[in-house]
C-alpha cells in the first residue's frame, strides 16, 4: 500500500475517513490512478468498517467529480435567491470579503455569525482554523444545537458524558432495544453486530413510530406515537417494579435517586402509558417482560437509542429516562448490556489547542442557536439583543434546507443588508443566497483527524488527491482570509497537517493513524460495571442535582409534545422527517444515481388516513399547517402508522415540487434540555393537489 503522499502517475491506495455526520465514522481506502481517484471502499483492515461501505459513500467519487462542483469562487449578480453568479478570482473574492467583514467588525464584531455544522465531522476542516479566526475577532458564538442537544444533556445529567457501550459488543447481546433509530439507514456498522447477535439467537425490539426497513427486520415492532418515549420507558420501568425484576444490589450501589424514580414510575401502569404511545397496553408489559427476563437470567440487555427520538418538546427528559433503565436491571454488570446514543465523550480531542479560546482576550461574545436562525436573521438590535446579525459566514452546513421553518429561514437570508460568505461544495439553497461562494475541497482532498460517536476509534484522513479546479480547504480560506484581515498571531500558520496533530496531542499516536489510518481508544470493555459514572455524584443519577439547580424537574419526566393532536385539530396529523436511506440530511441529495434511487420528495400515509382524505397512492398532496405548505408525491403505505405521516427528508428546496421541503413546516419550538430542535413535533393536515395545479 503507497502510503506516501499523491503520485500523478501511479496506482496507490491511500487511507482516509468518511466526514460525514454518521454514528459509523469509517475508515476509507481510495484508489487513485494518474491523480484521479477511481473508487472509494471501505477499509477491510478496520473491524468497525470491515471493508463495506453505505452507498452514499460509494459513491463518493460521482460526487468528488460531480459536474456540478463549485471550482471557482463565485460572486452573486441577481437578486439574492436567484442563484445567478459570475466568476471572481480568489485575490478579488477575498478582498472584498475581507475588507467588508473588517467595516462590520469595526463596528461591533458580534454583528458577524458563523454558521456551520457537520458536513464534515473532521476535527481540522470542522472547528480548528474557522473557530481561531471567529474567536479573535470576537464574532457571535453559535450553539450548535440542530441535531444532539436535548439527547446530549439527557445522557449528560444522567449518565456524565457521552459514553456508554461499545459498539462491537452488541454482537453479544441477548435482547437488543432499537430505539429511535432506523440503523440500516443511517448506523449500518452498527446493523452488522446486531444481525449477528439476531443469528446467535438474541430478540430485536425495534421502538419507532415509523415501520423503518429496520423495524421490518427486528422480531418486534413498537409503533408509538412520536414524542411519547419517555411515556413508554415510565410504563415499562412500572412493569419492572411490579413484578421486581430489578438489580436491588446495583441500585443500591451505584444509583443516585432511585426511591424518588421509584415513586414517580408506579404512577405510570401501562394504560396510562399505553394511552399516550397509542399503542396496546399489552406491548408494554410484553416489553417490560422481555427487558426483565434478563435482570433474572443475566443475559445481556442492550438499548441502541439514536437520536431520532429526542427531536421533540420532551426529547431530552427521554433520553434520560431511558438511559436510566439499564441501572435499574443491572445491565451494566455485562460488556455486551447497557445503553449506547453516542460514544463521542470518549475521544480526548484538544479542544483548546485546536479552537484557542484564549483568542477571546476575555470577550464573552453574544450566543445565537442555529435550530432559531429562521427568527434571530429577522431580529432587529436591541438592547437584549445586541446587534442585528449583518453577516452570516456559513460553511459545513446548509441551513436554508436544513433548519426548522424553513419559510422565515429563506426570508432572513434574502436581507438585503445582510452580507452571506458561503464555502460550499455545490451550489445548495443556501449558496443561491450567498453574496460569495468559496469552493471547498471535499475529504479526498484534504487532511483531517476524526473522532466518531458510534465507537471509539480515532481516524486520520489524508488527501488522496490535489484540490479539484482552486478549491481550496476550509482552512486555508480562513488563514487566507485572517491574513487579509491582518491577524498576525502565528496559530494562523499552522498547516493542516500540524492541526491534524494537534487534534489528539499526546493523547493519541499519530504514528498508529499515519500507519493503519485508525487507532483504538483504550476504552473499558464494561465500563458501569463499578459504577463510576462521570456524573457529579459518580452514579447513574436518576436525580439530577445539576437540573433541580436550575429550578428543572430533578427527576425524569414524560414532557408531552408542543404539538399534540386533538379532536378538534385543524391540523391532526403528526408528521415526522426522518433521513432518506440513500442521503445524508441534504448532502448526496444532488448525486444522481442516489436521487434516481429515492426517486422524488414522498411523504408516507396509512391507508386510513389516506382515505379519508381520498388519497391515492402516487398522488401530488399538499402538507401544510400555518407555517406554510410542502408539496409532494404520496405513498401509502403502512410504513406510516395511522395518525403520523413521514415526511422523508431532507430534499433540497429546489428540488421540490413547489419550491420547498418539509423544513417548510417544521416548527422553531425548542426542546426541554439543551435548547435543540423539534422537527418531529410537528402537525399537518393533507389534502390532494388536483392533477393540472
Ligand atoms: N442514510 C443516512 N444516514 C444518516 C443520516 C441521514 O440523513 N441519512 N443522518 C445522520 C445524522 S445527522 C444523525 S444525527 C444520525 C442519527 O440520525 P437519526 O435521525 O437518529 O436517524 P435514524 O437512525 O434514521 O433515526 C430516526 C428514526 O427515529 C424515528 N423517530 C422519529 N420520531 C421518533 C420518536 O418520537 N420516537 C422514536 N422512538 N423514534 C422516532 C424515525 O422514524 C426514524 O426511523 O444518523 C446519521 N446517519
Ligand atoms: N426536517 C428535518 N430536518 C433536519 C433533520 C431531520 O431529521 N428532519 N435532521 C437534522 C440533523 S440531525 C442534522 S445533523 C442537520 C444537518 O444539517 P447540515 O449539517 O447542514 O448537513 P447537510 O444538509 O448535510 O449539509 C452539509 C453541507 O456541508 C457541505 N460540506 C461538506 N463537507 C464540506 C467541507 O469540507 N467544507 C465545506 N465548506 N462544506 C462542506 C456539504 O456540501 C453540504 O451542503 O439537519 C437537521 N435537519
Ligand atoms: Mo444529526
Amino acid at each position: 500500500m503507497n502510503q506516501t503522499s499523491p503520485q500523478p502517475s501511479a496506482l496507490s491506495q491511500i487511507l482516509g475517513a468518511c466526514p460525514h455526520d454518521c454514528p459509523d465514522t469509517c475508515s476509507l481506502l481510495t484508489t487513485v490512478q494518474n491523480g484521479v481517484a477511481i473508487k472509494v471502499q471501505g477499509n477491510p483492515a478496520h473491524p468497525h468498517t470491515a471493508g463495506s461501505l453505505c452507498t452514499k459513500v460509494s459513491r463518493y467519487t460521482e460526487r468528488t467529480y460531480h459536474p456540478e462542483r463549485i471550482l471557482q469562487p463565485l460572486k452573486r449578480v441577481g437578486p439574492k435567491g436567484a442563484g445567478q453568479f459570475e466568476t471572481v478570482s480568489w485575490d478579488a473574492a477575498l478582498g472584498d470579503i475581507a475588507a467588508r467583514l473588517s467595516a462590520i467588525a469595526a463596528r461591533d464584531p458580534q454583528a458577524i455569525l458563523p454558521y456551520s455544522y457537520a458536513g464534515t465531522m473532521g476535527l481540522v476542516q470542522g472547528e480548528s482554523m474557522a473557530a481561531r479566526f471567529f474567536n479573535r475577532l470576537g464574532t457571535s458564538h453559535l450553539e450548535r444545537t440542530i441535531c444532539a442537544a436535548a439527547g446530549g444533556e439527557g445522557l449528560m445529567q444522567t449518565l456524565g458524558g457521552k459514553v456508554g457501550m461499545r459498539v462491537e459488543f452488541f454482537a453479544e447481546s441477548k435482547l437488543i432495544l432499537i430505539w429511535g433509530s432506523n440503523s440500516i439507514s443511517s448506523n449500518l456498522h452498527f446493523w452488522r453486530y446486531a444481525t449477528q447477535a439476531k443469528r446467535d439467537g438474541a430478540k430485536l425490539i425495534c421502538i419507532d413510530p415509523r415501520q423503518s426497513e429496520t423495524a421490518e427486520k427486528c422480531h418486534e415492532h413498537i409503533a408509538l406515537l412520536p414524542g411519547t418515549d419517555g411515556a413508554l420507558a415510565l410504563g415499562l420501568m412500572h412493569e419492572l417494579i411490579q413484578n421486581d425484576w430489578l438489580d436491588h444490589d446495583y441500585l443500591d450501589r451505584h444509583t443516585l435517586g432511585w426511591e424518588a424514580l421509584k415513586e414517580r414510575a408506579l404512577q405510570w401502569p401501562p394504560e396510562r402509558a399505553a394511552a399516550i404511545c397509542g399503542i396496546a397496553p399489552e406491548q408494554i408489559r410484553d416489553l417490560a417482560k422481555d427487558y426483565g427476563a434478563s435482570a433474572s437470567s443475566r443475559a445481556p440487555a442492550a438499548i441502541r437509542m439514536n437520536y431520532g427520538l429526542q427531536r421533540v418538546h420532551g426529547g431530552g427528559n427521554a433520553v434520560r429516562l431511558i438511559a436510566c433503565l439499564p441501572a435499574l436491571i443491572g445491565a451494566w454488570r455485562h460488556r455486551a448490556g447497557g445503553v449506547l446514543l453516542s460514544s463521542s465523550g470518549a475521544f480526548p480531542v484538544q479542544r483548546a489547542a485546536l479552537q484557542r479560546p484564549d483568542l477571546l482576550a476575555g470577550r464573552t461574545p453574544r450566543t445565537i442557536n442555529m435550530s432559531t436562525i429562521g427568527n434571530d436573521l429577522l431580529r432587529p438590535a436591541s438592547p437584549e439583543f445586541g446587534p442585528a446579525i449583518a453577516a452570516l459566514v456559513v460553511y459545513n452546513s446548509n441551513p436554508v434546507a436544513i433548519a426548522p421553518e424553513s419559510a422565515k429561514v429563506a426570508q432572513g437570508f434574502a436581507r438585503d443588508d445582510l452580507f452571506t460568505v458561503v464555502l460550499e461544495h455545490f451550489q445548495t439553497d443556501t449558496a443561491d443566497y450567498a453574496d460569495y461562494i468559496l469552493p471547498a475541497t471535499t475529504q479526498l482532498e484534504h487532511w483531517d483527524t476524526h473522532s466518531a460517536y458510534g465507537h471509539t476509534d480515532a481516524l486520520l484522513n489524508r488527501p488522496a488527491i490535489a484540490p479539484l479546479g482552486e478549491a481550496k480547504p476550509n482552512t486555508q480560506i480562513f488563514r487566507e482570509l485572517a491574513a487579509r484581515m491582518g491577524l498576525t498571531e502565528p496559530c494562523f500558520a499552522d498547516s493542516d497537517e500540524a492541526l491534524c496533530r494537534q487534534a489528539y496531542g499526546e493523547a493519541v499516536d499519530f504514528a498508529t493513524l499515519l500507519a493503519q489510518g485508525f487507532a483504538t481508544l483504550p476504552t473499558p470493555d464494561a465500563p458501569f460495571v463499578q459504577g463510576n459514572f462521570p456524573t457529579p455524584s459518580g452514579k447513574c443519577e436518576f436525580f439530577s442535582q445539576q437540573l433541580a439547580a436550575q429550578g428543572l424537574d430533578g427527576l425524569p419526566d414524560h414532557v408531552p409534545n408542543h404539538e399534540v393532536a386533538h379532536s378538534a385539530s385543524a391540523y391532526p396529523l403528526a408528521m415526522i422527517s426522518p433521513p432518506a436511506r440513500n442521503f445524508l440530511n441534504s448532502s448526496f441529495v444532488n448525486v444522481k444515481s442516489l436521487q434516481t434511487t429515492e426517486g422524488e420528495p414522498l411523504l408516507e400515509i396509512h391507508p386510513i388516513d389516506a382515505a379519508a382524505r381520498h388519497i391515492a397512492d402516487d398522488d401530488t398532496v399538499r402538507v401544510f399547517n400555518d407555517r406554510g405548505h410542502y408539496h409532494c408525491r404520496a405513498r401509502v403505505s403502512t410504513r406510516a402508522r395511522a395518525g403520523v405521516v413521514n415526511g422523508l427528508g431532507v430534499w433540497w428546496r429546489k428540488l421540490g415540487l413547489n419550491g420547498t421541503n418539509v423544513n417548510q413546516l417544521t416548527s422553531q419550538n425548542l426542546t426541554d434540555l439543551g435548547h435543540g430542535p423539534t422537527f418531529y413535533d410537528c402537525l399537518v393536515e393533507v389534502t390532494v393537489v388536483p392533477a393540472g395545479v
